[in-house]
C-alpha cells in the first residue's frame, strides 16, 4: 500500500538520480553535523567563518555545476538540492555558496578567457580564493542599468581605471578577488575581475555593514574604487552589456528559489513537532483546525515550489529554461517561505522569539532573501512586462 509522507508529499525523491540523492545526503549529514552547532553563536556574534568555504569546497559544493577546471559538473537540480540543504541552516551559508558558485565563479565560466578560468576557478573551486559580485550601488540597487561606477581603457598602459562605489555585497569585506560591473565611455557595462595581489596604482577598500539585523552569519560590506588601475586582462572578454550580470543572477535565483523552500521546510518542521508537543486547553495545538489549516498550507506551498524548481532545474540542464521562469520561482517561493516562516514564528507563540528555535532567525533572514537578487515587486514587474508586452519599471 502506497501510504502518504508528510516529509515528501509529491515523492520528489523518486523524480531525482541516484546521484543527485546521493549527493543531497552527504551534503545534509554536512550541514546538520558542522553548520547546525555554529549558526547560533555565528549569527548572535555577526561573523562569518571563512572556514566554511574551505570545508565547501572539500566537498565539491562550490561551482559544482561547471565542468572542468577542478569543478564537479553535477546536474542543476543537484546543486537546488544543496541549496536547499544548507538554507535549511541559515541563509547566510546559502549565500556564501551562492555568491562564490553562480556569481563569481559563473561570470568566469560563462564571460571569462581561457587564462582567467584556469587561474581562477580551481582555486575559487577549494575555497582558498573568495570572491564577490559587485552590482548594486548606493543609488542604483533594483536599477543597475543607471550604474555610476565607470572603467576607462588607456591604451598605452594597457589598464582599465576603474571608479565608484559598490554596496551590500556579500563577502567584499574577505573578498580576494572582486567581480565588478562597469560602465565605459561607449556606455556599455562590462565586468572585470579585481584581483587584489594585482593592482596596479589607486586604492580600493571594502568596509563591513555593521548592524544587520537579517543575515547576521554573512558578511556584507561596501566596495570604494579609487581609481583602481588594473591590466587589460582582467576584462570579462566574452559578454558585454547587462546581460552579462543578468545572466550570473539567472542561475543564483535559481539557487535560492530552492533555498528558500529549505529555510521554510525548516520553520515547518520546527513548528509540526512543536504544536503536537505543546498543549493548551487540555489538548495538543496540533489537535486545533487553525492549527492545522496553517500546517497544510505551509506544506502545500512548499511542495508545490519544489516541483517548480524541479521542473525549471531539468529545463536548465536542457538548456531550455527562460529568465522568467526564474522570477516566477524566485519570487513565489521566498515570498512563501517569508510567510510560513512567520506563521510558524507565530505557533510557537513566545518561544518563537528566542534563538534556541531557530525559526525567529529564518523569518529575518528571509526578509533579506526577498529583496536581493531582485526584490519580490521586482520580479513581478519582470513578469508582468512579459504576460503584457509593457515595461511598468
Ligand atoms: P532590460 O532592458 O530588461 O535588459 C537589458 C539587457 O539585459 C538582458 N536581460 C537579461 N539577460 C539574461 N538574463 C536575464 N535575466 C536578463 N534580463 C535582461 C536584456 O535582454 C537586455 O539585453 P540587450 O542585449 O538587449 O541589451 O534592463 P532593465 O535595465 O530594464 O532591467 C530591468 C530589471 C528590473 C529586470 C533589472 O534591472 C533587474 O533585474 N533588477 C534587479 C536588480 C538585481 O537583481 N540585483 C541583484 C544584485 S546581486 C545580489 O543581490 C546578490 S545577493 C547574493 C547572495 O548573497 O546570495
Ligand atoms: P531599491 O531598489 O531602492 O528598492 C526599494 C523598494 O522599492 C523595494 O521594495 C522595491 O521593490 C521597490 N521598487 C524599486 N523600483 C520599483 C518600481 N519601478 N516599481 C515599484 N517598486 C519599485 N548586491 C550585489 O550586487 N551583490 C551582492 O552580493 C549583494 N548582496 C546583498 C546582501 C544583502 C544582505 C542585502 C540586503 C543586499 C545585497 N545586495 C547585493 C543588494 C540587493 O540586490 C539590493 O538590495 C536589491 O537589488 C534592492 O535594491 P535596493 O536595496 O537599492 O532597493
Amino acid at each position: 500500500k502506497i501510504s502518504f509522507n508528510w516529509e515528501d508529499p509529491l515523492n520528489l525523491d523518486s523524480q531525482l538520480t541516484q546521484d543527485e540523492r546521493i549527493l543531497r545526503d552527504s551534503f545534509k549529514q554536512y550541514c546538520d553535523e558542522k553548520l547546525l552547532p555554529r549558526i547560533i553563536k555565528a549569527n548572535k556574534e555577526e561573523v562569518f567563518d571563512r572556514k566554511i568555504l574551505n570545508e565547501l569546497g572539500e566537498l565539491g559544493a562550490l561551482g559544482c555545476t561547471i565542468n572542468g577546471y577542478g569543478c564537479a559538473g553535477v546536474s542543476n537540480v543537484a546543486y537546488g538540492l544543496l541549496a536547499r540543504e544548507i538554507e535549511r541552516v541559515d541563509s547566510a551559508y546559502r549565500s556564501a555558496l551562492s555568491v562564490q558558485s553562480s556569481l563569481v565563479m559563473g561570470a568566469i565560466a560563462m564571460y571569462g578567457s581561457e587564462y582567467q578560468k584556469e587561474k581562477y576557478l580551481p582555486q575559487l573551486a577549494k575555497g582558498n580564493i573568495v570572491g564577490c559580485f559587485c552590482l548594486t550601488e548606493p543609488n542604483h540597487g533594483s536599477d543597475p542599468g543607471s550604474m555610476d561606477t565607470k572603467a576607462v581603457y588607456d591604451s598605452t598602459s594597457k589598464t582599465y581605471t576603474l571608479n565608484g562605489n559598490k554596496t551590500w555585497i556579500t563577502n567584499s569585506p574577505i573578498s580576494d578577488v572582486l567581480i565588478i560591473w562597469a560602465v565605459c565611455p561607449d556606455n556599455k557595462v562590462r565586468g572585470f575581475i579585481i584581483d587584489r595581489k594585482n593592482i596596479k596604482s589607486g586604492s580600493i577598500s571594502t568596509p563591513k555593514i555593521e548592524g544587520k539585523l537579517s543575515l547576521r552569519a554573512s558578511v556584507t560590506g561596501m566596495v570604494h574604487l579609487d581609481n583602481v588601475k588594473i591590466p587589460e586582462e582582467n576584462l570579462l572578454p566574452k559578454v558585454e552589456g547587462l546581460k552579462g550580470p543578468f545572466g550570473c543572477l539567472n542561475n543564483a535565483r535559481y539557487g535560492i528559489a530552492w533555498g528558500a523552500l529549505g529555510a521554510a521546510e525548516s520553520c515547518f518542521q520546527i513548528a509540526r513537532e512543536y504544536v503536537i508537543q505543546r498543549k493548551q486547553f487540555q489538548k495538543p495545538l496540533a489537535a486545533n483546525q487553525l492549527i492545522q489549516k496553517k500546517l497544510a498550507d505551509m506544506l502545500t506551498d512548499i511542495s508545490l515550489g519544489l516541483q517548480g524548481c524541479l521542473q525549471v532545474g531539468r529545463l536548465k540542464d536542457k538548456n531550455i529554461h527562460t529568465p522568467e521562469m526564474i522570477s516566477l520561482l524566485k519570487r513565489n517561493n521566498a515570498g512563501k517561505a517569508l510567510e510560513i516562516a512567520r506563521n510558524a514564528r507565530d505557533m510557537l507563540g513566545g518561544n518563537g522569539i528566542h534563538e534556541d528555535y531557530h525559526v525567529i532567525r529564518h523569518l529575518v533572514n528571509l526578509e533579506t532573501v526577498n529583496t536581493y537578487e531582485g526584490t519580490h515587486d521586482i520580479h513581478a514587474l519582470i513578469l508582468g512586462r512579459a504576460i503584457t508586452g509593457i515595461s511598468a519599471f
